[in-house]
């Protein structure tokens, strides 16, 4: 988009496509009240619903809805804001949408010409828009495409607290206190006789601790936060018939994977999202590992490892039933050998052992006993899950955040970290320079600092009319 499109005024349909009861045709730019009366033939006062007739270009009525004006700077994106809400169909939608850009064509011939480049909005440019017009920062304008993609309670719930600010705020303190020690520093630079009092009299090592503190807290919240959008990866690995497929099923409360006696029936891998104390759990279920000449089955296990290298964690699974064949305990223990070489020290590994209600005495393992059939152990193989995915369930509520957030607190951090051994080294103006950039990591969160490049990675993952 070049800058000149920045301003055109934009037209979305802002309800999911297909049926529905009410449908949203929804506008924004500048001088809409022109548009707002070629549609409705009457004046609509702003931030008032009002039951009216949408016209087409002869007079007559598509459909009759509520009309809502929202005069700049009173709207979401911070300019005119025009809602129709109409009937849902999406005939209806379209033909409301196509009338909308008619009429602002029209505008051209009557000497209006901002209204006449109407066009269609893009993926979050009503989102950007906010952003761009100081409605709200970088972080709240996620949060709604994170509320709006929330995949569980917890996650609407801490989407909800980052769009109300609690997150900003959070980071808005440390801008606060970062602030304060730079201006601390920066006057002491500039008078050299201040610059031996300052090292010698002034608590910056300690604010400067403190600071790291406080960014530590926010990070591993912040951590708690990207797990509840994003979630962890769990794959249910093992020999063939362990019981693999029934997990899945026990996991999802519903038959998705086919089980069966016959070794080999799950050839692909199938995935569930299930959801533990509010952390949505993408739960893999795959092939069973073992030697076979069959292709499909070979591309199957191909697919398991892959699957297994890109997980948060594995759930080896064995079968206590077959404790006393050497074939299978050959086979098992060959297997832990290779998942040991091949998956990265990352991938949490979680030896789990099922059919426990098959077996009279079970023996003393290293893992959890667990029968997928009965659900015994399977409360304490979530708990385990948790832990390994690191969620600590914050009590005074997780605000929601992105992988972009903790690699940018990482780095203040660090910067931090940098700015104590200069401070040690007594190199102040090395100090300055560290707390600036961890200052300007900050900024970058927030949106006060910027790239076209960043923008355009955020917003266009938005969905349409958003
Ligand atoms: N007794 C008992 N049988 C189980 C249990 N879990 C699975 N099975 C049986 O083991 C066989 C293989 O199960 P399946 O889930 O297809 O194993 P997969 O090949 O690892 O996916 C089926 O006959 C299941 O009914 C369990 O917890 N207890
Ligand atoms: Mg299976």
């Amino acid at each position: 988009m070049n800058l000149s499109q920045q301003h055109d005024p934009i037209v979305a349909i802002a309800t999911a496509p297909g049926r529905a009861a009410v449908g949203i045709v929804r506008i924004s730019g500048r001088g809409l009240s022109a548009l707002a009366h070629a549609l409705c033939q009457r004046h609509l006062k702003p931030r008032e619903a009002t039951y009216t007739a949408f016209l087409d270009g002869s007079g007559s009525a598509i459909d009759r809805g509520l009309a809502i004006y929202f005069e700049a700077p009173h709207s979401f994106t911070g300019e005119d804001v025009l809602e129709l809400q109409a009937h849902g169909g999406p005939v209806v939608m379209q033909l409301l949408m196509a009338r909308c850009l008619e009429a602002a064509a029209q505008h051209q011939a009557d000497g209006l010409p901002v209204l006449a480049h109407l066009r269609f909005a893009m993926p979050g440019e009503f989102s950007l828009r906010a952003y761009l017009n100081d409605k709200m920062d970088l972080v709240q304008a996620e949060a709604i495409a994170d509320l709006i993609d929330a995949s569980t309670e917890a996650a609407v719930l801490s989407a909800s607290r980052s769009l109300s600010g609690a997150f900003s705020q959070e980071i808005a303190q440390l801008q606060k206190a970062l602030l304060q020690l730079r201006t601390q520093v920066e006057a002491a630079l500039d008078f050299s006789e201040e610059e031996i009092d300052f090292l010698l009299n002034t608590d910056a090592r300690e604010q400067l601790l403190k600071l790291e503190q406080c960014v530590d807290t926010v990070l591993r919240h912040s951590g708690q936060g990207v797990l509840l959008r994003d979630g962890m990866t769990v794959v249910i690995a093992g020999q063939p018939n362990v019981g693999k497929s029934s997990l899945l099923n026990a996991l999802a409360g519903a038959e998705l994977a086919i089980v069966t006696p016959v070794p080999g029936t799950t050839r692909d891998k199938i995935a569930q999202t299930i959801q533990i104390q509010g952390v949505p759990v993408h739960v893999i279920d795959t092939a069973g590992l073992r030697d076979s000449h069959d292709e499909i089955e070979q591309l199957g296990m191909a697919r398991t490892w892959e699957a297994m290298k890109q997980a948060d964690a594995v759930l080896l699974m064995h079968d206590l039933t077959r404790m006393d064949a050497t074939e299978y305990r050959a086979a098992d223990a060959m297997l832990a050998c290779s998942i040991a070489e091949k998956i990265p020290q990352n991938v949490s590994i979680i030896d789990i052992w099922n059919k426990v209600d098959a077996v009279t005495h079970p023996p003393c393992v290293n893992g959890l006993l667990l029968s997928a059939r009965t659900g015994q152990g399977l409360d304490v193989l979530r708990l385990r899950l948790l832990q390994a995915a690191g969620w600590q369930g914050v009590s005074e509520g997780v605000n929601m955040a992105r992988q972009r957030h903790v690699n940018a607190l990482q780095q203040v951090k660090q910067h931090l970290a940098w700015a104590q051994t200069q401070l040690a080294a007594q190199v102040l103006e090395m100090v300055a320079e560290e707390l600036r950039l961890a200052h300007n990591m900050l900024c970058e969160m927030t949106g006060e600092f910027s790239s076209d490049d960043l923008l355009g990675a955020i917003f266009s993952q938005f969905c349409i009319g958003k």
